[in-house]
């Protein structure tokens, strides 16, 4: 298993709702490593890019409109296979599809306050990471128990 890095974004909804630490605390308890958090309200500019491929859906605008409208918190987490894991965490973009224990199918109900995004493959991953985050702002660190989470 690769170590990866994917990003992670509560949306404003998640925000609103009070579930950063709730969100939060699923990735850490699996056992990754955060590496980068911010909470920033998103500029336009950056919305339309990160969700560049959606540009000529019909839902695109009402989509920009929505994560601009308030924080978002933005992170980096890395860990063996954590692009696909994270999308397991998160799961099914649809919430009342996303099986029960995962973040959409416990806390969410509409497609559209979804409450968190995760980057869906390692060129994905790699391009939103660098989207959002300076390299300064990523930590390099090893996790005192890091030997109780991965063996060596
Ligand atoms: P994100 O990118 O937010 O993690 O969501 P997914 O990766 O799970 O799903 P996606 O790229 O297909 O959709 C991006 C984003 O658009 C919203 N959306 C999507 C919407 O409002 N209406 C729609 O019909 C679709 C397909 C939800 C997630």
């Amino acid at each position: 298993m690769t170590v990866e890095r994917t990003f992670v974004a509560i949306k404003p909804d998640g925000v609103q709702r009070g579930l950063i630490g709730e969100i939060l605390i699923r990735f850490e308890h699996k056992g990754f490593k955060l590496i980068g958090l911010k909470q920033l309200v998103p500029t336009r500019e950056l919305a339309e890019k990160h969700y560049g491929v959606h540009r000529e859906r019909p839902f695109f605008s009402g989509l920009v409109d929505f994560i601009t409208s308030g924080p978002v918190v933005a992170m980096v987490w890395e860990g063996d296979g954590v692009i696909s894991s994270a999308r397991k965490l998160i799961g099914a973009t649809k919430p009342l599809e996303a099986e029960p224990g995962t973040i959409r199918g416990d806390l969410a109900i509409n497609i559209g306050r979804n409450v968190i995004h995760g980057s869906d493959g390692p060129d994905t991953a790699a391009f939103e990471i660098s989207l959002w985050f300076n390299s300064e702002e990523l930590s390099e660190w090893t996790p005192s128990d890091q030997s109780w989470r991965v063996e060596s």
